[in-house]
């Protein structure tokens, strides 16, 4: 289940991070090489043992990728606001995210490929962009997905550099999660696997403490949802966060983090 792959993680962090330093200020345990690996035909993974804002991950998730808007304001009119605080001058997070699916019709080339080739082992999006690098306002964390059919099955693997395994991590696994069943439904396949790797697991100091209340939650968890989409939506360009739904998302409580900027 998502909490016991989660809480492992957390709980080995815990037991044998590495202690360090980094460019917030805020010092972390570090795990390299971390992963969770999900069937969802099985189980939606969303956590239970804690409250994740699954509608404004949904909502960040289709801004990215959806409308491959690089635009804070945008974002803020939907009432997410989890880019505020990398938000330029000029109201946008620089070359970054949606602006290099956009750049490249990284979407669409997926989504063809899904119903042309679906055999090909080349499909891959990444916002890994080493020129636009530095006109980044952050540099993409969960910067990476490979995309894999087997029969009906759409599998994903999600590849991330750098995870905050308090905040960012519970939000990027649910988000990708239902964005596996989004591009699923429009090219007529069922979600399968989907692997999520974490290359620098880390828990900031400062969120040990709600951590280790959540582990110590671990026997309490809740059933994993199930997630709804609105089967009418035919194409990816037309889901609001409206056609995406957890049915029956039972949890723990919210569990209140700092955002390390
Ligand atoms: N982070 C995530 N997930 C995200 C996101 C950011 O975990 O989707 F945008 C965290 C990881 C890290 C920080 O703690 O934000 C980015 O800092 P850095 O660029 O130094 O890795």
């Amino acid at each position: 289940r998502a909490d016991d792959q989660y809480l492992a993680i957390v709980e080995r962090i815990l037991k044998d991070g590495y202690y360090a330093n980094n460019r917030t200020g805020v010092p972390t345990y570090k795990l390299p090489h971390q992963m969770m690996q999900f069937d969802l035909s099985k189980e939606f993974p969303i956590l239970t043992t804690k409250f994740v804002a699954f509608k404004t991950a949904v909502k960040e998730l289709l801004w990215i990728w959806q409308k491959q808007s690089n635009d804070v304001k945008e974002l803020q009119a939907m009432g997410v606001h989890v880019w505020d605080e990398w938000m330029r001058e000029d109201g946008t997070i620089g070359k970054a995210y949606g602006y290099q699916l956009a750049k490249y019709k990284q979407v669409d080339t997926l989504l063809r490929m899904l119903k042309e080739d679906p055999q090909s082992r080349r499909m891959i999006v990444t916002l890994w962009n080493i020129e636009d690098l530095p006109d980044m306002a952050l540099q993409p964390c969960a910067y990476e997905t490979l995309w894999d059919v087997a029969g009906d099955r759409l599998n994903c693997m999600l590849v991330q550099r750098s995870g905050d395994m308090g905040l960012g991590i519970p939000f990027n696994m649910a988000q990708y999660a239902a964005l596996v069943y989004m591009i699923a439904h429009v090219s007529g396949l069922k979600p399968g696997q989907f692997t999520h790797i974490i290359n620098n697991a880390h828990i900031y100091e400062n969120h040990v403490d709600a951590l280790k209340l959540q582990l110590a939650r671990r026997e309490e968890a809740k059933p994993a949802p199930s997630l709804w989409l609105n089967e009418s939506v035919q194409t990816f360009y037309e889901f609001t966060p409206d056609d995406v739904k957890l049915e029956g998302y039972e949890h723990l409580g919210k569990l209140p983090m700092e955002v390390a900027v």
